[in-house]
């Protein structure tokens, strides 16, 4: 796999991360989280992740090997330099990609609600983080793509990945990058659950675990 090429979309001078021992006081409070987005091919990685980085969705579908971003972002009060990973669509997931497994905050499982393959797959990529990374309280999201077509072409139906989500004590959501559904919530739902699991802040709402939906 080709080295990341890096994307940076942040606005400003503070784009990049600080320099450890920086001497402006805000430099000092930005928080790192490095984010694996990852899933089956064409469910729609790249266009959640170019939609919350850059607030586009790219109209052309372009295969992805290996694509890493960066947004500085403000949430709760706090700011974060956000670092993504977009990662190559996984047929299977016979090899674990060495750039997910070291140095990750969180991860954001993605399937397409309109493929059943995608959420099969799913669930392996999940098993594969947990073995790679050890551990059962990784932060996770699992995330529904393309929730636009739920009433023309969903497949896989809420209840059962809402299910999975609950046994994986995973937040779970249903996200339109298409239609900028619920792509907010996602990423700040991963920041909530990355936060928690260092206890720097106490689950707010424990409702959201397995069951936040955009319809
Ligand atoms: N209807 C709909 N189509 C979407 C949505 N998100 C992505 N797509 C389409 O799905 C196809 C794949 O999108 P990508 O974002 O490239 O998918 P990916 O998972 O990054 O694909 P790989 O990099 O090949 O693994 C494209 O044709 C997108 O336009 C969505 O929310 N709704
Ligand atoms: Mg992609």
């Amino acid at each position: 796999m080709s080295a990341a090429a890096i994307k940076d979309k942040s606005p400003g001078p503070s784009a990049q991360s600080p320099p450890s021992g920086g001497s402006q006081e805000s430099a000092k409070k930005m928080l790192t989280r490095k984010i694996a987005v990852m899933g089956y091919p064409c469910v729609g990685k790249s266009s959640l992740t170019l939609r919350f980085v850059q607030g586009e969705f790219p109209d052309v579908y372009d295969t992805t090997i290996e694509d890493l971003h960066q947004k500085n972002y403000h949430y709760n009060g706090r700011e974060y330099n956000l670092r993504i990973t977009d990662t190559a669509g996984q047929q299977e997931f016979s090899i674990f990609p060495r750039s997910c497994s070291v140095d990750i905050d969180g991860y954001v499982l993605v399937y397409a609600i309109d493929d059943r393959k995608s959420f099969e797959t799913i669930q392996m990529i999940y098993e594969k983080v947990i073995e790679n990374v050890g551990g059962s309280k990784v932060p996770l999201l699992l995330v529904g793509n393309k929730v636009d077509l739920q009433h023309s072409s969903r497949v896989v139906p809420q209840a059962e990945a809402k299910n999975f989500a609950e046994k994986w004590h995973a937040r779970f959501i249903e996200v339109s990058a298409k239609d900028n559904l619920g792509v907010r919530n996602a990423f700040e739902g991963i920041l909530d659950e990355i936060d928690q699991s260092r206890g720097i802040v106490k689950p707010k709402n424990q409702g959201n675990k397995g069951g936040c939906t955009i319809s």
